[in-house]
């Protein structure tokens, strides 16, 4: 008998343990969401069957929730904070391996008293092409206000071969329309189509691939990485816990800088602005950053959006608003905080739903040219 009670009491610690160890900040709301997915390959009368076992991403004001759907594809929380969340479920292909399926549900409001419902419904992401997969900019543990380690890595998720050739890398921060002598009346915010007639505005520095759109001498081979470092250097060799990008695929030079760091074994992007002379120093915390195709060169203008490849805005703060076209992403990236030593990362390489609140995560370390 005495036995028998100290195992439920047992049972009783171990589970309440386990229970009580994943909540975050307590709350009074009550949420259940299904995930589901679309079966209609195999079983054609079917279509949606729940999605079991479904990494199930949760973020509002209160951060960053993941939890998993059961084998019935529900998730029912309760006892979470009264609150808008964004919400995606992901998995592998149940059937067809090195297939990632997604959803996301956008502003579900959940409000304690109440208890709230959704759906998701998962697809397959189509291997679409090149994405920006990682953006590390924070730079290493230090006190010395180092940041030069800084890299963007890009993914080819396509099962092609892709072509750099006069690809842009650009930096969207400005108020203005390009730049800050090119001051006109025009006012915006940076990342918008202010006139709506799609072209994005507030590009600050820009750096290009060499060549020209549509030529193939720098090849991106099918589910690859590139490395774009700032500059290709080793840079244990300033901070010891820093990164090593003396072997990075490309690097930032700026043909106007003369103290720009240039690794001869190392090809470049280079500087296509005319109002920036600087290497391609990016925010520690707060930036957008866009991959266009080069079509259109003429920056002053705006960006035409039909050429951005990809773009992704990182902030430090929830409360700042987003400022970067809904079309090209409605999300925004929480960036971990400056000199921590931590990257931003895409959650699946190359995986895009464009809505970087669920499509990326904060990683401990940087990872160039893996994940
Ligand atoms: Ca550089
Ligand atoms: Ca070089
Ligand atoms: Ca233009
Ligand atoms: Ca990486």
């Amino acid at each position: 008998m005495k036995k028998t009670i100290l195992f439920i009491l047992l049972l009783t610690v171990l589970f309440s343990c386990k229970e009580n160890a994943p909540v975050q900040v307590d709350g009074k709301a009550e949420l259940t969401v299904l995930a589901m997915w679309n079966n209609s390959a195999i079983d054609s009368i079917k279509n949606y069957v729940p999605l079991p076992n479904a990494e199930m991403i949760l973020v509002s004001e209160y951060g960053t929730r993941i939890e998993h759907s059961d084998d019935s594809g529900m998730l029912n929380l309760t006892n979470i904070p009264s609150a808008t969340y964004q919400i995606s479920a992901r998995r592998k292909h149940p059937i067809i391996p090195d297939i990632i399926v997604v959803g996301n549900v956008v502003d579900v409001d959940v409000i304690s008293g109440s208890p709230a419902s959704d759906t998701i419904f998962t697809n397959a992401i189509s291997a679409s092409g090149i994405s920006i997969n990682e953006i590390y900019a924070g730079g290493p543990v230090n006190s010395i206000y180092f940041f030069y380690d800084q890299y963007i890595e890009l993914y080819n998720s396509s099962s092609e071969t892709k072509y750099l050739d006069g690809m842009q890398v650009l930096r969207v921060t400005s108020s203005r329309a390009y730049c800050s002598h090119h001051s006109s009346d025009v006012i915006g915010v940076p990342g918008g189509d202010w006139n709506g007639d799609g072209n994005i505005f507030g590009v600050t520095y820009a750096f290009k691939f060499p060549g020209k759109p549509g030529e193939t001498k720098y090849p991106f081979a099918p589910n690859t990485f590139k490395v774009l470092a700032q500059d290709a250097f080793d840079h244990r060799k300033a901070v010891p816990v820093s990164v090593d990008l003396s072997r990075a695929d490309w690097e930032f030079v700026s043909q106007f800088d003369a103290v720009d760091i240039d690794n001869p074994k190392v090809p470049n992007l280079y500087n296509i602005s005319d109002c920036k002379i600087s290497d391609f120093l990016i925010s520690v915390t707060s930036d957008i950053i866009l991959l266009t195709s080069g079509v259109d060169s003429v920056l002053s203008d705006g960006i035409d959006i039909t050429t951005i490849i990809d773009g992704v805005e990182y902030q430090s703060s929830g409360t700042k608003r987003i400022t970067l076209d809904s079309r090209i992403d409605r999300g925004w990236v929480q960036s971990p905080p400056k000199y921590d030593g931590k990257s931003m990362q895409r959650r699946e390489k190359g995986v895009d739903t464009n809505d970087g609140t669920l499509d990326w995560e904060i990683i401990d370390l940087p990872t160039p040219g893996w994940q």
